[in-house]
């Protein structure tokens, strides 16, 4: 079998309520498509109704899976879903679809280009971000700096939650990942870059919407600290995958 251009992973908590919309955009945009697409959706530890939402689109929507992951977090359920995946490109996508499904078409390459990771930002000079509450932006500038001076220099948005990768890097760089948590964003774009796989920055527009999943406080300390853990395991090699193996 052919595999499709495009995988979509959507990772799930608790989103009984915002998934169903989400998905009836999702469908309008893949029959609007003219080439393949498949779209996952992989939930872990909701106390809702997520899995069985979920799961009553594939009638709908044949071209969706939906997957329970036993053990919890946002990194677990999208590195679960990014290599169960079979597309050529595949993008992860938070299930708010703060940035609109429309935006997707900008990372699925035209005219013979390609690329090796497409990450959505917020902070280009054409995006837009539409309203985020002062405080919100505020907190997400000072982690930005963190991860700026800690492990990624030069990137001014890892924290979005719509990032694309050409199924090759992806299946080289997920299997590495360590951190399951919010952090895993700026683990696997360190393991990309360890690996000499370079990063683009998309602009997009993107809309707050609210009733987030993260815990500003507790949350916020977690990720500072695992911020030190990806430096320390980059520092010591761990990221870097034999010659061998790439
Ligand atoms: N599967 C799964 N998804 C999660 C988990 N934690 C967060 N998510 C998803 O991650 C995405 C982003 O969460 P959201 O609360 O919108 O974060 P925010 O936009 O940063 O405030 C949503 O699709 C959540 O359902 C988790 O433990 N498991
Ligand atoms: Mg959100």
């Amino acid at each position: 079998m052919t595999p499709p251009l495009l995988s979509i992973i959507i990772p799930a908590h608790n989103e009984e309520e915002r998934l169903p919309p989400s998905l009836l955009q999702v469908k309008e945009f893949v029959n609007a498509q003219s080439y393949e697409i498949e779209v996952i959706v992989v939930e872990n530890g909701s106390h809702d109704r997520t899995f069985e939402v979920a799961s009553s689109f594939i009638a709908e929507m044949p071209y969706l899976r939906v997957i329970n992951e036993k053990m919890p977090g946002k990194g677990l359920a999208v590195r679960t879903g990014i290599l169960a995946a079979t597309g050529i490109y595949r993008i992860f996508c938070d299930a708010d679809f703060s940035m609109p499904v429309a935006e997707i078409n900008k990372f699925v390459p035209t005219n013979g280009q390609t690329y090796d990771v497409a990450i959505a930002s917020r902070e280009l000079p054409e995006s837009k971000r539409v309203n985020e509450p002062e405080y919100r932006h505020l907190i997400g500038r000072i982690f930005n700096s963190m991860v700026r001076f800690t492990v990624l220099p030069g990137l001014q948005d890892t924290q979005c939650g719509f990032k694309a990768f050409r199924g090759e890097v992806a299946d080289q760089v997920f299997p590495i990942q360590t951190l399951v948590g919010w952090s895993f964003d700026a683990e696997v774009l360190v393991i990309a870059r360890q690996n000499g796989y370079k990063i683009e920055e998309v602009p997009i527009t993107w809309y707050y919407k609210p009733g987030t999943r993260l815990n500003i406080v507790r949350d916020s300390i977690r990720m500072a600290l695992d911020l030190l853990t990806i430096r320390r395991n980059a520092r010591r090699g761990y990221y870097v995958r034999s010659q061998k193996t790439l």
